[in-house]
């Protein structure tokens, strides 16, 4: 199984590099991924190619222009009318670990980068058939937002993360922030590290990561912990860790 990324931008040249670079470069050159830019201006018509406009009503700021956009997509999906077209925005649905899994599973991906104030939105209404944002904040262009999802996406990928290893391996760690990890030393400036995992007692250790991933998902994003798919016995792990917390915090937990 290999993805098609067409990359809709006026500023082609920002993904030279950090495309090329570690797994995702070697996923290139393994052919599991292809990712191509598609440079807007070069569907302009007029002589000073221009892809942007002042808003109709005024205000500030530009806005790209539509026809530039259209002929684009068009000839983007010339190749393969069945891909999917998405518009990076922050009025997306909001991009995370289960979209990118989605994602993962079309064949041809169309990403519309905006620049300015956004596109015309009538791109939006003719061309796009989902937007996504990567966060509550404003880019001063997609094309960052369109890298995040590129590298999300490619590793649901078989075999972009090595031959043994794909991004739907650790399924009950999926939904929960991950545990801490170490490596030698295993001693730093007087820190050392969990005995357990110097034990080479695999059950003990997935325990141990297993109440770590629970501890730290409690701490820092209970919004995670609903969504968890938690069986009964992580369920009553949880219990203790949230117990345990709790005493911690009334300062009684000693
Ligand atoms: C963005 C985001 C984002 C908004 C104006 C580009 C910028 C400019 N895209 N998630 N957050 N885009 O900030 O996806 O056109």
């Amino acid at each position: 199984m290999r993805m098609k990324f067409d990359i809709l931008t006026l500023f082609p040249n920002m993904f030279s590099s950090p495309l090329q670079e570690s797994i995702l470069g070697k996923a290139i050159e393994k052919g599991l991924i292809q990712i191509r830019t598609i440079n807007i201006r070069d569907f302009t018509l007029d002589k000073h190619q221009v892809a942007d406009d002042s808003p109709y009503g005024g205000g500030q700021g530009m806005v790209m222009k539509v026809e530039p956009i259209a002929r684009a997509i068009e000839s983007a999906k010339s190749q393969n009318p069945s891909a999917w077209a998405v518009y990076l925005t922050p009025q997306g649905k909001p991009f995370n670990q289960d979209l990118a899994r989605r994602l993962s599973t079309r064949p041809h991906l169309i990403l519309l980068c905006g620049r300015y104030e956004g596109v015309d939105e009538r791109a939006r209404e003719l061309f796009i058939d989902e937007e996504i944002s990567i966060g509550d904040y404003v880019l001063t262009g997609g094309e960052l937002a369109a890298m995040v999802l590129i590298d999300a996406v490619s590793r649901f990928i078989p075999g972009v993360l090595g031959s043994v290893r794909s991004a739907e391996d650790d399924s009950f760690f999926n939904s929960l922030l991950e545990y801490p990890q170490y490596t030698r030393p295993s001693d730093f400036r007087g820190r050392g590290i969990p005995e357990v995992l110097l034990s080479g007692n695999h059950s003990a250790i997935s325990l141990w990561r297993k109440r770590e991933a629970l501890r730290r998902t409690s701490l820092r994003r209970p919004d995670l912990l609903a969504k968890a798919n938690l069986s009964d016995e992580d369920k009553k792990l949880l219990e203790e860790i949230l117990q345990q917390i709790k005493k911690e915090q009334s300062g009684d937990g000693v």
